[in-house]
């Protein structure tokens, strides 16, 4: 991958990330905000609305249910002046604690005037109960009393108290639709952002996705590129260049990896060695170039002689060729070896400065046996290379053949000349 288009990858993830991180921090911050708005709301709706609504009830519960009793039974006679003080000391003190722990709990500017109200009222009702509590300390007779003046008083705070729970089961009712539409706008804003935030990460997803497929599609013909070249590179590592036969290299890794294969199977193994005769005077006399070609010529008709796959034909190096057969006996061997020297004259390629012939010819040295365990893996070529300085010797246009793989020269009158 090139380096610009790794950096426009890097660059399209980090904005991915970056959408993801802001579309986070705007929802975490959105949720904050609500989320407060939300908590004002419910404690407006709890303290603001739902503990007020008891404790205003306890308030007129008390006048009901003590102070009204009190002056009813003082009227009659029925309680001591004492009892009426201390009971209604008692339950004044309560209505203060009630009415100022109202007071504390929160309140909107709305509410204040009609807390104020409603605290003047309770006052302005309280003293008329303070009245009856200090002429029961004087120990006046209460049964002067005047009960519709106190039903009166009672009914009036009743009224003034009730107003007030009125007014603060509506703000209850208010608040509690403001905190549902509220709890629904924000709601949808943050589905509305969620939904947002996922097609841009979706968008550049598949962005990135789409990216990554063309470097994939990149890599993969650079990859079959590279296979084509390095198959190439491969073959060109075990040809000639210049017969396309194996090389020398590939030789050596061949040689010893069947003739150890061969050893194993204990099957039939002939080397034989192929030398141009007298190629020095035939490159002095047409060139190197006609000598190139007639290279070419002669490991053609090596190749046309050892065509089974399990024949492997070597350039070793110069004017000098090797065939390493497997499976074939010395008689076969033998008559492959002078096929291929018949070949190469058959080729009638002209070598006027030859002593043999004024032809181009080949000498063959060949070793065939049986390959057994015991067999030296370096004999076969110092005895084909024996085998063919023999045909040198014997006068070159001939294969000489041996069976031997002892150290000591012995050749087979299977030495033969082709004439
Ligand atoms: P002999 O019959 O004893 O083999 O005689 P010869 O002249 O062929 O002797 P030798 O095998 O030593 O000769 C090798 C010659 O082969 C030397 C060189 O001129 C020639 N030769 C080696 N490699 C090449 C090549 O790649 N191209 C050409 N044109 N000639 C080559
Ligand atoms: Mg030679
Ligand atoms: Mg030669």
């Amino acid at each position: 991958m090139k380096y610009l288009e790794t950096l426009q990858l890097k660059k399209r993830l980090f904005l991915l990330f970056g959408f993801i991180t802001v579309g986070l921090v705007i929802l975490g911050l959105i949720g904050t905000v609500n989320l407060k708005r939300m908590k004002t709301q419910v404690d407006g709706l709890y303290f603001g609305s739902l503990v007020p609504v008891t404790e205003l009830n306890n308030i007129l519960y008390i006048y009901n249910a003590s102070l009204s009793p009190t002056v009813y039974k003082a009227k009659y006679g029925l309680v001591s002046n004492d009892d009426v003080k201390s009971q209604i000391i008692v339950s004044l003190s309560q209505i203060k604690k009630i009415w100022n722990k109202y007071k504390r709990q929160y309140k909107t500017t709305e509410e204040m005037p009609y807390i104020n109200y409603t605290s003047s009222e309770i006052n302005h009702v309280n003293e008329y109960f303070y009245k009856v509590m200090l002429a029961s300390k004087k120990n006046i007779d209460l049964r002067k009393l005047n009960i519709s003046l106190l039903e009166k008083k009672v009914e009036h705070i009743s009224l003034v108290v009730k107003k007030l729970l009125n007014y603060e089961t509506d703000v209850a009712k208010m608040n509690r639709n403001e905190f549902r539409k509220n709890y629904l706008s924000t709601m949808k804003t943050e589905t509305v952002l969620l939904i947002l935030i996922i097609l841009a990460i979706l968008i550049v997803t598949y962005n990135i996705f789409q990216s990554i497929q063309k470097e994939n599609k990149k890599l993969e013909f650079m990859a079959k590129k590279l296979q084509a070249a390095n198959k190439k590179l491969e073959s060109a590592s075990y040809t000639d260049s210049l017969t396309g036969l194996f090389n020398r290299r590939y030789f050596n890794y061949i040689y010893d990896r069947e003739v150890k294969r061969a050893k194993r199977a204990k099957k039939y193994i002939s080397f034989m060695m192929i030398d141009i005769d007298y190629f020095k005077q035939y490159n002095d006399t047409y060139g190197h170039i006609a000598g190139d070609n007639t290279l070419k010529q002669v490991a053609l008709s090596i190749r046309e002689c050892f065509r089974r796959p399990s024949d492997f034909v070597f350039r070793l190096g110069g004017e000098e060729f090797g065939v390493l057969l497997f499976g074939v006996d010395e008689h076969n061997s033998a008559k492959l070896a002078k096929e291929l020297c018949a070949k190469v004259k058959a080729k009638n390629i002209e070598h006027k400065n030859s002593k043999v012939a004024d032809i181009v010819t080949v000498s063959v040295g060949v070793i065939s046996c049986v390959a057994d365990e015991s067999l030296d893996e370096e004999i076969l070529i110092k005895k084909a290379d024996d085998m063919l300085y023999k045909a040198k010797e014997n006068g070159r246009d001939q294969c000489v053949i041996t069976t031997d793989v002892n150290n000591f020269h012995m050749t087979l009158n299977h030495s033969t000349s082709v004439a």
